[in-house]
C-alpha cells in the first residue's frame, strides 16, 4: 500500500516536472503583485526606482503621432497598456519574447496607440518611441529581466519576428526635453515595474 502510494506520487511528480520543463524556457513577467502578466489585461508601467518620472503615458511632443513618455510626477495618472504576444500560443507575457504593446486609450490623434520605434532624433541623438502602425518590425518590443525580481527593462530587439535580421537593438530609458519626459533607446536605461489596472 505504502509502496504503491509512493510510486504514484513519483509518477505525478514526474508528470509535473515534465510539464514545468516544457514551459520553463522563458519565465513569465510578473506584475507588482507577483502575478504573471496576461495578454489583453491593462497594466500601468512605472519606474522601478524613485525620482525617475511617473507612469508611462502619451506625450504630445510635436503633435501627432504622440510619443511614448512619462508623467512628470509620481501621481496616479498615466495610461495603462495592453500586451499582445507575437507567439499566439503564449498565454502569459514572457521575458525575451516579442510582443506588441498599445496604450489602452482613445487618442486625439486618429492613429493607433501601438508603440513604435521612431527615427533617430537629430537633436536628441537617440531613437524615441512614438506611436502608430509600422509595416516592418517597429511595433515589436520585449521585456528583459534585471538583477532584481519583478523589475524589468523594455527593449526593442524583435528577433522572434525576424531571427535572421541584424537589428541595432536598444533598451528603453528616458530623456527630458523642456518639461516633457520622453521614452528613448540608446542611452540611460530605465528599470520598470508593471501594476495591474
Ligand atoms: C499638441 O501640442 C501643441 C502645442 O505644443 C498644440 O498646438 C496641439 O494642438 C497639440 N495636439 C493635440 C492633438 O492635442
Ligand atoms: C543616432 O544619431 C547619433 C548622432 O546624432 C549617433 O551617435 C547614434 O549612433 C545614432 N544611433 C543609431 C541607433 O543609429
Ligand atoms: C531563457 C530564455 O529567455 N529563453 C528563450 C526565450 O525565447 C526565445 C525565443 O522566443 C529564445 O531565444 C530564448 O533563448
Amino acid at each position: 500500500m505504502a509502496m504503491r502510494l509512493i510510486s504514484s506520487l513519483s509518477l505525478i511528480w514526474l508528470f509535473l516536472a515534465t510539464a514545468a520543463f516544457a514551459q520553463s524556457d522563458n519565465a513569465s513577467v510578473v506584475d507588482t503583485e507577483g502575478n504573471a502578466l496576461e495578454p489583453g489585461q491593462e497594466y500601468y508601467i512605472k519606474p522601478g526606482i524613485t525620482d525617475s518620472g511617473g507612469r508611462f503615458t502619451l506625450i504630445n511632443r510635436t503633435g501627432c503621432p504622440f510619443n511614448v513618455g512619462q508623467e512628470n510626477t509620481d501621481s496616479p495618472e498615466g495610461l495603462p497598456v495592453i500586451f499582445t504576444p507575437f507567439a499566439e500560443e503564449d498565454d502569459t507575457i514572457k521575458v525575451n519574447r516579442d510582443f506588441k504593446v498599445a496604450f489602452s486609450a482613445a487618442t486625439i490623434c486618429v492613429m493607433s496607440t501601438n508603440w513604435r520605434l521612431g527615427q533617430n532624433d537629430t537633436q536628441i541623438g537617440r531613437r524615441l518611441i512614438t506611436t502608430g502602425i509600422d509595416d516592418s518590425y517597429g511595433n515589436y518590443f520585449r521585456i528583459v529581466e534585471t538583477q532584481f525580481n519583478g523589475i524589468y527593462n523594455i527593449q526593442w530587439c524583435p528577433t522572434d519576428v525576424c531571427p535572421t535580421c541584424k537589428f541595432i537593438c536598444g533598451t528603453a530609458g528616458n530623456v527630458r526635453e523642456n518639461d516633457k519626459i520622453l521614452v528613448a533607446l540608446d542611452g540611460s536605461v530605465l528599470p520598470v515595474v508593471f501594476e495591474r489596472e
